[in-house]
């Protein structure tokens, strides 16, 4: 082929376009891979999965592919057409009556480019709307038919594919990652009895306990009606009026003001089912049960003045990190563990398990872990399958069933409902991200969008015309709903138990461990801070009191405000009151995967000991961590021994909040540099401000002295996430800072 890089890159038709030359025809250009490649095009779309015709995946691929590899487009080496297939010979001009006239109306290829422009967006979710995901499977530890026929536990190292997508909640599908806010957590596993979606959220427990409170909430977080504001934030007046008027509310409040709620990664978060459902198994024995995702990267968050700068810096921090720690291969992985407990055993607790503002302590029944979740693959299309993705809580399969916990019950409804709005019409599971890897019989035809092509003169049932075709799986194979025995006057009203809206915040509370219950009584000195309106921050206050005295008088003294009576209480405390429970601490999940993926900066200027950086480099990269050179501007700079070095980013686009560590090496020369730069005394000084590790090498410690980091705790005593300030040699001074890095933070030097 021709040479389109030396020629005409991407528009091989521009000599044609001005004045007579419009009249003659231009030759296009098809384009080789050689071609392609000379132009710089990366794609490799042509390498996709092995198709699958029949529907049955060829063993060892992933059969979540099947319905996506069907309508993969790759457009690499191929001529434009309309949506028609017609070669387009000109997409750069209008057809116009005279080179300087109107335009014509028979454009059809202008008036199809700008129709389907014009339609290019679809409602974004109402809530959940920002989002990213990625693909992968999960892998069952073993068989556990004997207490679920759910097909993805029923073989020891059966993988099932996923998809799953997280989400900040209140925020608009454009607004930023590392808001302080509930993330959703929604699994979609394309098993072989068709899908199963599991549809949880960060936090194991919710705001209200009834679906018909749903919209009232949505409507009180989202910006105000009357102004639109604020964006992506809670921290507003008719968010805590409607909370501190809902006291059931309590608990989940406590985990939406702790840390859980500003992730340092997607990665990095548990996820849960939040309600109790059922595991049934092949015998129609059902236990209740509630879901656990557990992640080996461990649980770690972002502090709050950090989290607010990075929604500056990089309002996409979420969605890039879990995009690129893929793209990396260091493939993010959950535990999937179920508490498992009788409906007997239920009726013993002190509160109600169809209550999801309450959880089952792990002391009272342990996490059973099922298998292990891995994401393996970014999506090839974000809006293909990342927008399109439709996660029902309706979709289950044989062996999972509800609870009758009302806010389940509800969502039930909701799910399919929204997505005949949001993706247009009844055929929406016919989208290939949606669409299950098993094949889908029955007589439902027609509506908007349909796809698939049925034949034959039969859509009913029953029939004989077609032999009585599809016919029902009956209960051996079908889903049988478990036959719960319930006689009951059918009433508007609650259980006795949902009225203790009180001991599980408290419990909660108790298990934290002081650094967290700091942060939480400043969330809440924030988000109260930021409501106007007095009235509305006491009420909270008197909420506060009845979870705890201490916790409710440091949020009344940030607000410079005295703590009113407790709000009356719906019913009396029960008794036994709650031991504190270690594994409701953020910090008690450390993780297994070391200084893999974090994100270390080392600080450099003309001058600096380039040995030195590339020593610390190499040994970074070598325990997966994600070292980058940082320096004022981009370029080289010239290290002490004469040799170059690159720079990858600048101080200014690549500011502290994105790192989670730093490095300042030797070079004297250099130190003064970065002295003179206000990023780089910013960088440090958030840094340490932010508890993150901080190494220094030889003259490297007079950057600290600049920017005023102080070089103990506030007590005298070393900071143990400052490392080599006290001469230690670089081997030792190294991995002492690899061992901080992979403790996260160090809180005792925190003074926010
Ligand atoms: Fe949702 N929720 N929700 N929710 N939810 C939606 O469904 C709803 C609730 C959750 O990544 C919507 O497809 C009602 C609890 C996640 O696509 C909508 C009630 C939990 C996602 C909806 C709840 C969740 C949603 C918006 C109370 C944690 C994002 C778009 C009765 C267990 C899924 C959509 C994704 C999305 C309704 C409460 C989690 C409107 C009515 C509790 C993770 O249907």
């Amino acid at each position: 082929g021709m040479n389109l890089a030396a020629e005409m890159p991407f528009n091989p038709n521009k000599p044609g376009e001005h004045g007579e030359a419009a009249r003659t025809p231009q030759a296009g250009a098809t384009a080789e891979p050689e071609t392609l490649a000379a132009t710089g095009s990366t794609s490799t779309e042509n390498a996709v999965s092995a198709k699958v015709g029949s529907g049955v995946p060829p063993i060892g691929t992933n059969p979540g592919n099947g319905p996506l590899d069907r309508v993969r487009a790759d457009s690499s080496g191929q001529m434009l057409t309309t949506n028609q297939g017609v070669p387009v010979a000109d997409n750069q001009n209008s057809l116009k009556v005279g080179l300087r006239g109107p335009t014509a109306m028979e454009d059809f290829i202008l008036r199809e480019k700008l129709t389907h422009f014009d339609h290019e967006r679809i409602p974004e979710r109402v809530v959940h709307a920002r989002g990213s995901a990625a693909h992968g499977y999960f892998e069952a530890y073993k068989d556990f038919s004997d207490l679920t026929r759910a097909n993805p536990f029923s073989q020891a190292g059966k993988r099932t594919p996923v998809f799953v997508r997280f989400s900040t909640v209140a925020g608009e599908r454009g607004s930023a990652d590392t808001v302080r806010d509930v993330r959703g957590f929604a699994v979609k596993f394309y098993t072989e009895e068709g899908n199963w979606d599991l549809v949880g959220n960060n936090i194991p427990v919710f705001f209200i306990q009834d679906a018909m409170k749903f919209p009232d909430l949505v409507h009180a977080v989202k910006p105000e009606p009357h102004h639109q504001m604020p964006q992506a934030s809670s921290a507003h007046d008719t968010f805590w009026d409607f909370v501190s008027l809902m006291p059931e509310s309590a608990h989940m409040l406590l985990w939406q003001m702790s840390d859980r709620a500003i992730p340092r990664s997607y990665r990095t978060m548990q996820g849960f089912g939040v309600h109790t459902f059922r595991l049934v198994n092949a015998a129609g024995e059902s236990r209740f049960c509630k879901f656990h995702w557990t992640p080996l990267q461990g649980t770690h968050s972002l502090v709050w003045d950090e989290a607010a700068k990075i929604a500056g810096a990089d309002p996409d921090f979420h969605r890039r990190d879990l995009w690129e720690a893929i793209e990396a291969g260091a493939f993010p992985e959950w535990e999937l563990a179920v508490q498992v407990f009788t409906e007997e055993q239920a009726e013993g607790f002190g509160f109600d398990v169809l209550d999801p503002t309450k959880l089952v302590p792990e002391e009272l029944v342990p996490l059973l872990p099922l298998g292990k979740m891995v994401l393996d693959r970014n999506p090839d299309n974000f809006f293909a399958e990342t927008e399109q993705v439709a996660f029902c809580t309706a979709h289950v399969v044989p062996g999972i069933d509800f609870s009758n916990d009302p806010l389940l019950q509800g969502r039930i409804h909701s799910y399919l409902d929204t997505q005949l709005t949001r993706l247009g019409g009844p055929n929406f599971h016919e989208i290939p991200i949606n669409a299950p890897v098993t094949q889908v019989h029955n007589n439902q035809r027609d509506g908007m969008h349909r796809q698939a092509v049925n034949r034959g003169r039969v859509n009913y049932e029953p029939n004989s015309l077609a032999g009585g075709c599809p016919f029902q799986a009956g209960m051996a194979k079908g889903f049988t709903t478990f036959p719960e025995r319930i006689a009951e006057d059918k009433v508007r009203g609650k259980p006795e138990l949902f009225a203790d809206h009180y001991s599980q915040a408290t419990l909660f509370f108790n298990s934290q461990t002081p650094v967290e219950q700091a942060h939480i009584a400043n969330a809440f000195r924030f988000e109260l801070t930021r409501v106007q309106v007095p009235a509305v921050r006491e009420r909270v206050l008197a909420l506060l009191a009845n979870v705890d005295a201490t916790l409710a008088g440091d949020v009344a003294a940030g607000l410079g405000m005295e703590v009113p009576a407790p709000l009356p209480l719906a019913t009396d405390r029960p008794a036994p009151e709650y031991e504190p429970s270690p594994a409701l601490s953020l910090l008690s999940r450390p993780g297994e995967t070391g200084i893999k993926t974090r994100r270390v900066a080392i600080l450099v200027a003309h001058g600096v000991d380039a040995a030195m950086v590339r020593t610390i480099y190499d040994s970074l990269l070598a325990d997966g961590a994600v070292p980058r050179v940082v320096a004022s501007t981009l370029g080289k700079v010239k290290a002490k021994d004469g040799g170059m070095l690159d720079v990858e980013i600048s101080l200014e686009a690549g500011p502290s909040v994105l790192y989670d560590a730093v490095v300042v090496p030797d070079g004297e020369d250099a130190v003064n540099a970065l002295s003179r730069d206000a990023h780089a005394l910013d960088f440090v000084r958030e840094q340490y401000r932010h508890c993150k590790p901080i190494l220094v090498l030889g003259a490297g410690a007079g950057l600290l002295a600049k920017a005023s980091v102080p070089p103990a705790l506030p007590d005298g005593s070393d900071d143990p996430a400052l490392l080599g300030a006290h001469g230690e040699d670089l081997k030792q001074a190294l991995a002492a800072f690899k061992e901080a890095l992979a403790t996260h933070r160090s809180f005792a030097r925190e003074t926010d």
